[in-house]
């Protein structure tokens, strides 16, 4: 009894060591790794030598690997030679936007260019905390403040980015809004109203300041989400899962490279785009080895324009990845609640402003978890015998969560035995909320664009926009994209009994133009082939995309907003690979004029047929908040598959077992 007793404290012990554990130093090193601590060091004293900080002010806006040429990181992956390893760098010195290549081999500056078109780089976390702390010393905002009768030690400052409405003043400004932290720690739900704040970052100081209307603070009511603050009865009840590999994680991760069942990725990670798949591969039995898939996959940029057009709260057209950045976003995961108990964790190195690395810890799970059917079958035909088949499936996932303001994005890209790679994306967190004197729908009177969730708060409309850059190399680096639609056929020469059927018509796009494509009009399938691999019945081996629900943006296309964010007005677009097309809302996104975006690029309109291409594919959200979004939502999720398609001979896990049963030790009733 005794043992059995320790068998058991010692699984918990396994499983809080599992839950915590960081993946050590680097083993391996792969060309897209992102870079390490000491490299991210390297940049900063190569860069502060150039121009030292006794005589210049430099402030680091990204640091991030220079993607190596795909044809050396190919010829690495197979032969192991050694490509370059470039950091890229945008910085500003002494108000001038550089843009850097340091080559982290020698420690040269290999370029050093200045940026004069239109934008401004991701804002760096630090001049984010400094301006919002500016209003708290900012006399006129202290009268606010006390005029509403609120306590100013209970406010807190929160940064927003600008926008662009046409202007052609070209100024880094941030504006500021304030809430209050009273009594809740949910902030974004009590936001002092009609104040308007701007500062500016260049010189941290504030620019402009308007106090106009004044509506009551959303009462702190109800806001609470602590678990350590909220009062019984708590449910409904749940009941505890085990969570146990008895022959432990079925995949290995080498520095920052995968293998798990039949796949083969890599990890990276970027302060714009957060976590980076690349060189992903999957075994074939048939052919004894492992055929490329996808040569990237990363957000690319998330758009979330806010539908209230008033003045104070029409600027809100927010780029995630570009102004605050995706990766500068990540937070830590909890281990056993963000993911589960056997999972694997990586830390990323943010970098500072000054320059210097930032490690987070556990930026980044790696776990399996029970996939549900892979594959079944039941066949009641066959007399007198009893055929039934299923398996269950195992899958992998590599999630992040990225925290803008608000927002809680969870972001996960899900590996399938099948061939199968579902990337998914589930929202939490808080509403932006709208404070108005307004506390039951009967007093609403003018236009309010939201929905009010609570006593004095309307959730604003708005949407999501995450665009997905997806380098796919099927089978090889060429590749073309395919267009199947489904078309109704009618039969009106009596050849049959039936008055119709429905065919497909494929279309081999030619060209970028011909690619933009607006989903859920017609139906279609999107394939991406290797023209030049085909299968032993003559199909070319492909991988499709299987999008969810369609989303439009109702914008109109010449509305500001819509302009930077451009990249939304298709679901889908293919350009030919173009290792500077890495961004679709622009490299300078803060303040953008849309002049370099998916959308310019295309007009090229290249040729994509049998060419290295990148698919770009839109999941949008159009959110109309509800009641249940208060005070903080839900999970809400979407996603999309891409799915092998006539790129195995067979089904490629006829032949996988359902995993094994795991026999837990009898344990004891405490
Ligand atoms: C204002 O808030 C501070 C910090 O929470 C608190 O110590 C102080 O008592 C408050 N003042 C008033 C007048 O409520
Ligand atoms: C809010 O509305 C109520 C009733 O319409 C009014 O009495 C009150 O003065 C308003 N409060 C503010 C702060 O405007
Ligand atoms: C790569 O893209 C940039 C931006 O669209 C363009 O200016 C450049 O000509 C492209 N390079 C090639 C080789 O197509
Ligand atoms: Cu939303």
């Amino acid at each position: 009894m005794k043992l059995f007793r320790n068998l058991c404290s010692l699984l918990a012990l396994f499983f809080f060591f599992q839950g915590g554990v960081s993946i050590g130093p680097l083993q391996l090193t792969h060309p897209l790794d992102p870079l390490t601590k000491q490299e991210i060091t390297l940049v900063q004293t190569t860069l502060l030598n150039k121009y030292p900080t006794k005589t210049n002010r430099v402030h680091f806006h990204y640091v991030g690997l220079d993607d190596p040429d795909k044809v050396t990181v190919l010829k690495w992956l197979s032969t192991g030679a050694e490509t370059t390893r470039n950091a890229f760098v945008i910085a500003i010195i002494n108000s001038q936007i550089h843009e850097l290549t340091i080559n982290l081999r020698s420690s040269e500056v290999v370029s050093d260019k200045i940026h004069r078109g239109n934008g401004f780089p991701t804002l760096t976390l630090e001049e984010q905390s400094e301006a919002v702390k500016l209003p708290l010393n900012h006399g006129p905002f202290v009268e606010s403040v006390k005029k509403r009768g609120l306590n100013l030690s209970e406010v807190v400052c929160s940064g927003f980015t600008v926008g662009w409405y046409g202007q052609s003043e070209n100024k880094r400004v941030l504006r500021i809004e304030c809430f209050m932290k009273e009594e809740t720690p949910n902030i974004y739900v009590r936001p002092i109203n009609g104040i308007i704040i701007v500062a500016d970052l260049e010189q941290m100081k504030i620019v402009e300041y308007h106090d106009k209307l004044v509506e009551p603070v959303p009462k702190a009511e109800n806001t609470e989400y602590r678990a350590s603050h909220l009062k019984p009865p708590f449910g409904p009840k749940l009941h505890s899962f085990g969570s146990h590999q008895p022959q432990g994680p079925g995949f290995t991760i080498k520095g920052h490279s995968v293998s798990w069942a039949n796949w083969k990725f890599h990890i990276g990670y970027d302060v714009r785009a957060g976590v980076i798949i690349s060189t992903a591969s999957i075994y074939d039995p048939e052919v004894h080895k492992s055929r490329s898939v996808l040569y990237r996959g990363y957000i690319s940029e998330l758009y979330v324009p806010y539908q209230d057009p008033t003045e104070e709260w029409y600027y809100k057209t927010f780029f995630d990845a570009g102004e605050f950045g995706f990766g500068q976003s990540m937070v830590s995961l909890e281990p056993l609640h963000d993911c589960p108990p056997h999972a694997q964790f990586l830390d990323v190195y943010l970098v500072g402003r000054d320059g210097s690395p930032q490690q987070l810890e556990n930026a980044i799970c790696v776990f399996e978890q029970y996939g549900g059917i892979s594959w079944r079958h039941t066949e009641t035909a066959i007399a007198d015998e009893e055929i039934r088949e299923v398996r269950s499936d195992v899958t992998l996932i590599v999630r992040s969560v990225v925290t803008v303001g608000n927002y809680d994005n969870v972001m996960d890209w899900e590996f399938k035995p099948s061939g199968s790679i579902k990337p998914a994306i589930s929202l939490s967190g808080m509403l932006e909320v709208k404070a108005v004197n307004i506390t039951h729908n009967d007093e609403i009177k003018d236009e309010q664009h939201g929905v009010l969730v609570a006593e004095h708060s309307i959730g604003v409309y708005h949407d999501h926009y995450y665009i997905y850059h997806l380098d796919f190399d099927i089978d090889g680096v060429d590749n073309s994209f395919v267009k199947t639609n489904l078309k109704t056929v009618e039969v009106s020469d009596h050849s049959s009994k039936r008055k119709s059927y429905w065919t497909t018509s494929s279309e081999i796009v030619k060209t970028e133009s011909d690619a933009k494509t607006k989903l859920g009009f017609s139906p279609s399938e999107l394939v991406v082939v290797n023209p030049n691999k085909k299968t032993s019945t003559g199909n070319e081996v492909g991988y499709r995309l299987i999008p969810n629900a369609a989303v439009h943006p109702l914008l109109t296309d010449d509305d500001y907003p819509q302009t930077r964010g451009a990249f939304s007005n298709y679901n889908v677009w293919v350009t030919p690979y173009n290792k500077t097309e890495k961004w679709a809302g622009g490299l300078y996104v803060d303040q953008s004029r849309g002049d370099d975006t998916l959308a310019v690029w295309t007009k090229q309109n290249r040729g994509i047929v049998n060419k290295d291409i990148v698919v770009w594919y839109v999941v949008g959200i159009h959110h109309v908040p509800c009641q249940e979004d208060f005070p903080l939502m839900p999970l809400l999720s979407t996603g999309f598959e891409l799915r092998p398609t006539n790129f195995f001979e067979r089904n490629p896990v006829l032949k996988t077992l359902s995993p094994g049963i795991v026999k837990w030790p009898a344990c004891e009733k405490p």
